[in-house]
């Protein structure tokens, strides 16, 4: 039977399942032990509820680890993890359950009432809250646990999970349980990660960063998940104490250089540091060496192909580059126009090929057919070049996409609703460096003839269809966008225009 990271858990609970699994401030620990019964529970309730193999189940819940719980189950029963970001406002969710079609919708209880009208025939809505509270997780108690374990194969779907696109819609990447796994245990030789680790997990779980790359490796490894509900600089600092390792996005540790607490003594117990998901300053990253003695590891990845590339365990860890591609993982750098693969030290479109490559888009064979090359390798959109010691570097994108605090945002999602507002005659979505973000959303907007365009009232306009951290940070109006020859709007001009715009010392209206 093909390994899953359900029997990878599994095997971790049997070898130590009086194990914490879950460290919680303030709250009792959950072994491994008590999150396979959780788990077996919550299998007996998705077999009460009739989810086959294949089935998607879709989940927007706050962080617990009954969630991570959920996850293993749905792998555990053969059906297809679906995780949504909290942050999803009511025309993203539509979108999103529309497209999957789940068998079973899971969000936070209260919030049944508002998805009232998304029930259908074939859908189930389930609730599932912080505190183990919710319907589900009644349902849970009440149904008899089932450890059958659906057999699947390496190919199998095991999670679809959502990335815009430049244009028009979303689309889901289907991830197998090969993708899950193969990046799953390449990760824990490269970094040298064990049973033994202590992982302080601040992430949201509903994207690839805090699932699939902390959540995984600490369950396939039996190791132990500080799981705080969310990244706050001082919680973290006081769990250093008793930690071994970090994951976060940039911004944790631009956040974690603020604090005057930081110093070599708070991580002396540490022993890796991991950023990824959006580019981490050089500066940064000397920083927090100077501070710590620690060299931060950067790695780059993506939903569709996991964890790609990794500066070295031992060896130099470069700032400024994402290092080589992980062992299994083939990486390329060709040339943008003609596809031609490119020699080191020339910057070009950023492909890759393993088994870390996702399947498809769900439903989506044109759009999938055109992501790949012929040869299987799968165009990530990402421009860069490769050192004369094999370490990535990447300098750019091709896809137009901004990273706000390690959250993808695609400008033409904005635009189109900013667009349709009265009084917009156009507008244009950029990414501005921001001191904690790293890029903030922002709009340029130009006013119909005579009309005026107000700041708040555009974001407000638009913060009902869109998650927080999609909405513009500000708003600019102008008379006119800059365009090439060719009538495209230059971007990287409105860029180098405002670049200076959330400089610290900066007066703003909507930051
Ligand atoms: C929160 N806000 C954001 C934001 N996060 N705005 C822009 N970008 C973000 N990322 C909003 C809040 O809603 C709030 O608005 C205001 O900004 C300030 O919020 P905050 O309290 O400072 O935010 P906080 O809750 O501390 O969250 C910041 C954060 C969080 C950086 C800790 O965004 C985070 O955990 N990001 C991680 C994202 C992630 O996991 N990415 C991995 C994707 S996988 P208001 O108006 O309500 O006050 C991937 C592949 C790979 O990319 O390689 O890993
Ligand atoms: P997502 O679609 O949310 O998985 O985001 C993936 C994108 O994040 C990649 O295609 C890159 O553009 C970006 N990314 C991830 N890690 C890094 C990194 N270390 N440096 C620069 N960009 C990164």
């Amino acid at each position: 039977m093909t390994d899953t990271i359900y029997t990878m858990f599994a095997a971790s609970a049997a070898r130590d399942g009086a194990k914490a699994l879950f460290r919680r401030p303030g709250r009792p620990n959950v072994t491994y032990d008590e999150a396979l019964e959780t788990t077996h529970r919550l299998a007996g309730a998705l077999h009460e509820l009739g989810i086959r193999p294949g089935d998607r189940v879709a989940v927007q819940v706050e962080k617990s680890t009954e969630a991570v719980c959920l996850y293993l189950a749905t792998l555990q029963v053969g059906a297809i993890f679906l995780p949504l970001n909290t942050a999803y406002t009511g025309g993203e969710i539509d979108y999103f359950l529309g497209d999957a079609e789940p068998a079973l919708f899971v969000c936070s209880p209260g919030e049944e009432g508002a998805h009232a009208h998304r029930r259908t025939a074939t859908m189930h809505v389930e609730t599932l809250g912080a505190e183990a509270d919710g319907s589900l997780m009644q349902r849970a108690e009440r149904a008899a646990p089932s450890a059958e374990v659906e057999p699947v194969g390496a190919r199998d779907a095991a999670a679809i999970l959502y990335t815009s696109g430049t244009t028009g819609r979303s689309k889901g990447a289907v991830l197998t349980h090969e993708n899950l796994t193969s990046n799953c245990c390449t990760l824990l030789e490269t970094w040298r990660f064990t049973q033994a680790d202590r992982l302080i997990h601040a992430l949201p779980i509903f994207h690839i960063h805090g699932l699939f790359v902390a959540c995984n490796m600490a369950l396939a490894a039996g190791a132990t998940m500080i799981f705080l509900t969310r990244f706050d600089a001082d919680e973290v600092l006081d769990e250093m104490a008793d930690a071994s390792v970090l994951m976060g996005v940039p911004t944790f540790y631009t956040r974690l250089l603020r604090s005057p607490r930081l110093d070599a003594k708070v991580g002396e117990g540490m022993r890796l540091f991991v950023s990824g998901s959006a580019p981490l300053s050089a500066e940064d990253h000397s920083q927090f060496e100077k501070r710590t003695g620690h060299a931060i590891l950067e790695r780059y990845g993506m939903t569709e192909a996991g964890m790609i590339t990794s500066n070295p365990y031992e060896g130099a860890r470069k700032p400024g580059a994402v290092g080589r591609p992980l062992p299994g993982i083939e990486l390329r750098v060709t040339d943008r126009e003609s596809g031609e693969a490119l020699t080191d030290g020339e910057i070009g479109a950023v492909e890759v090929r393993g088994p870390n490559v996702f399947r498809e888009y769900w439903r989506m064979p044109e759009k999938t057919a055109a992501e790949f090359r012929e040869d299987g390798f799968f165009k990530t959109g990402d421009v860069g070049s490769i050192d004369e010691d094999g370490y990535l570097r990447i300098v750019g994108r091709d896809k137009d996409l901004v990273i706000s605090g390690g959250y993808n945002v695609y400008p033409k999602e904005v635009e189109t609703l900013i667009d349709a507002l009265p009084g917009v005659e156009e507008s244009a979505v950029i990414g501005l460096p921001h001191p904690d973000f790293g890029e903030a959303v922002t709009a340029i907007v130009v006013p119909k003839g005579g009309a005026n365009v107000d700041e708040r009232e555009t974001i407000a306009a638009v913060a009902g269809s869109l998650a927080r951290y999609k909405q513009p940070k500000r708003v600019i109006v102008v008379d006119a966008l800059p365009r090439n020859v060719m009538g495209k709007v230059q971007k990287a001009e409105l860029r180098k225009r405002f670049a200076d715009l959330y400089a610290e010392g900066q007066a703003s209206a909507a930051q």
